[in-house]
C-alpha cells in the first residue's frame, strides 16, 4: 500500500465511465476495474459502484468479503485514496467538506451537490433508507458543532432573540414523530425538458423519499417561548438555513402562519431521520419538517425562525418555486404574480420496470410497482393503472400506506403494485399510473400543458414505454 499515487476522491468521481475509465474505491485504495467489469458475475451491477466507493454495495451484496475476492481486487490497484483530512485543509473549495455520498446516488450536479437514487430501486421499500435518499441542495453544507449550535427564535411575540440548543429541543419538548414524503418541486423535470428545455436540475422521478423524522413540535417550541400562536400578526413563520450564499445570506423560506402554528399539521424541528442522526446531507443538526409541503420548505441546518407579517424575502420564496402559464418566458416572467408553491398536488410514478426495458408476461399480465403522494396530508385513496396507454384501466393495490391516519392528514407516500393484463401477441406496450387522492384530485394526462420555465409541478400521469418478453 507505499508507494502508490494518492487520489482524491472528486478524481476518482470522474472515472464513472468506460471511457473514463471505472475507477473504485475500498478502504484505502483506489481501483481501475474496466478491465474486470465484463468479467464480473453480477454483470453491470458493478458499475453502481463506478466512481466511489463499493464498500456500501458489498455491505448489501454479503458475498463479496471473502478474502479471494480482496485478492482478485489488488491486482486492480492503482492509487491510494488520498485522506480526507487533505479536503478539510482545502479551503479554496467551499465544497470540500461536504459528506462522503452513497455512490448509488445519482447526482444531477456535484458542487452544490444534487442527486437521486435508483428509481428502480426507490418503490421497493416503505421507507427510503437515509443513505438512499435524494439530496437537494442550493450551496455548500455546512458543519455546525452540536454543541455550539443554537436555534434563533424572534419575531412577532418574542422580545430580542431566544436560542435553544440542540441539547434544550432534545430534553425540554416531548419527542415527536411523524411519517413524511419529501418531493422536490422539481421532480419528473425531466419530462418537462424533452418538451422544450427549462431552467433547472434535470430531476428523473426520483426526488421524493419517504423517512419518519423525529423532534419537537414547532408549537410546543413556541408556547415554551410564551408565543401567542392565534397572534393575528403572525402571518408567515420564516426559516433560514446556516447554509450562506456568498454575500453571507442564508437558503431560507416561508410557510403560511395558518399552516405552521395549527398543531395538527405536525411541523417539526427534526433532529433525526428513520430512527438515526439526522445525516449532514438532510440538515444536521436541526431541520424543519413541514409536512404536505414542498421540498423547498423544509430547511435544513436550521439557524432562525422568525415570526412574520411578511413572506422571507429568500430569492428561493420570492423568485422561485411558482408555477406559471406555459406561455411565459424568462422575458415576460413577473415572479411577484404567482403564490410561493405551498402544497404539492398529487403525484404517482412507475418505479419498476423503467422505462425502455424488456419485461416479462406472467400469466398474460405484466407487474408494475410505483409510488403516489399528494400535498397537504391528502391520503392516497386509489391508483389506476393500464397498459394500453390509459384506454383501459385497472386498480392497483395498495401496497403500504401509513395505517391509521385520517384522510387528510396523511403525510407519508402510499406504494402500489399491480399486475397489469396484456392483450396476447403485443411487442410494445405504455404502462400507466394515475393516483387519486383524499380530496378525489387526479392527475393531468400530459405533461405538455403543464410545461413552464422552472420545469416544476410536473404531476402528469406517470408513462413507461416497456418491450414485452415473448
Ligand atoms: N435547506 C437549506 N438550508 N438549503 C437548501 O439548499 N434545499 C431545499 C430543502 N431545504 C435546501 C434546504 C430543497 S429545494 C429541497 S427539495 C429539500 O431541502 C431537499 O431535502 P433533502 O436534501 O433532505 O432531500
Ligand atoms: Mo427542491
Amino acid at each position: 500500500v507505499f508507494g502508490y499515487k494518492e487520489y482524491d476522491a472528486t478524481e476518482v468521481s470522474k472515472h464513472d465511465t468506460k471511457e473514463k475509465r471505472i475507477w473504485v474505491t475500498y478502504r484505502q485504495g483506489v481501483y481501475d476495474i474496466t478491465d474486470f467489469v465484463e468479467k464480473h458475475p453480477g454483470g453491470e451491477n458493478i458499475l453502481l459502484g463506478a466512481g466511489g466507493s463499493i464498500e456500501p454495495f458489498w455491505q448489501i451484496y454479503g458475498v463479496h468479503k471473502k478474502p479471494e475476492i480482496l485478492d482478485m481486487l489488488e491486482e486492480y490497484r492503482i492509487g491510494n485514496l488520498a485522506d480526507s483530512g487533505d479536503a478539510l485543509k482545502n479551503t479554496e473549495d467551499p465544497y470540500a467538506n461536504d459528506p462522503v455520498r452513497h455512490p448509488a446516488l445519482k447526482p444531477a450536479s456535484l458542487k452544490p451537490f444534487n442527486a437521486e437514487p435508483p428509481l428502480k430501486i426507490l418503490a421497493e421499500r416503505f421507507l427510503t433508507p437515509n443513505s438512499l435518499f435524494y439530496v437537494r441542495h442550493h450551496l455548500p453544507v455546512p458543519d455546525p458543532s452540536p454543541a455550539e449550535y443554537a436555534l434563533e427564535v424572534e419575531g412577532i411575540g418574542i422580545e430580542g432573540t431566544k436560542t435553544l440548543t440542540l441539547e434544550d429541543l432534545k430534553t425540554k419538548f416531548p419527542k415527536v414523530t411523524i411519517t413524511a414524503a419529501l418531493q422536490c418541486a422539481g421532480n419528473r423535470r425531466s419530462e418537462q425538458n424533452k418538451i422544450k428545455k427549462v431552467k433547472g436540475l434535470d430531476w428523473g422521478a426520483a426526488a421524493i423519499g419517504n423517512a419518519t423524522w423525529s423532534g419537537a413540535r414547532l408549537t410546543d417550541v413556541l408556547a415554551y417561548l410564551r408565543v401567542d400562536c392565534n397572534d393575528p400578526r403572525i402571518q408567515h413563520v420564516i426559516f433560514d438555513g446556516l447554509d450562506l450564499d456568498p454575500t453571507g445570506k442564508p437558503y431560507g423560506a416561508s410557510v403560511t402562519a395558518r399552516r405552521a402554528l395549527n398543531p395538527g399539521n405536525d411541523v417539526i424541528l427534526a433532529y433525526e431521520m428513520n430512527g438515526e442522526t439526522l445525516p449532514r446531507d438532510h440538515g444536521y443538526p436541526v431541520r424543519a419538517i413541514v409536512p404536505g409541503v414542498v421540498g423547498a420548505r423544509n430547511v435544513k441546518w436550521l439557524g432562525r425562525i422568525v415570526l412574520s407579517e411578511i413572506e422571507s424575502d429568500s430569492h428561493w420564496q420570492q423568485n422561485d418555486y411558482k408555477g406559471f402559464c406555459p406561455s411565459v418566458d424568462w422575458d415576460t416572467v413577473d415572479f411577484k404574480k404567482a403564490p410561493a408553491i405551498e402544497e404539492l398536488p398529487v403525484v404517482s410514478s412507475i418505479c419498476d420496470p423503467a422505462d425502455g426495458s424488456e419485461v416479462p408476461i406472467v400469466d398474460g399480465k405484466v407487474f408494475l410497482r410505483g409510488y403516489a403522494w399528494s400535498g397537504g396530508g391528502r391520503k392516497i385513496v386509489r391508483v389506476d393503472v393500464s397498459a394500453d396507454g390509459g384506454k383501459t384501466w385497472c386498480e392497483a393495490e395498495l401496497v403500504e400506506q401509513e395505517k391509521n391516519t385520517h384522510h387528510f392528514r396523511t403525510w407519508s407516500w402510499t406504494i402500489w403494485q399491480a399486475r397489469v393484463p396484456v392483450k396476447p401477441g403485443q411487442k410494445e406496450v405504455e404502462l400507466v399510473s394515475k393516483a387519486v387522492d383524499a380530496s378525489y384530485n387526479s392527475q393531468p394526462d400530459t405533461v405538455e400543458p403543464l410545461w413552464n420555465l422552472r420545469g416544476v409541478l410536473n404531476n402528469s400521469w406517470s408513462r413507461v414505454k416497456v418491450t414485452l418478453k415473448s
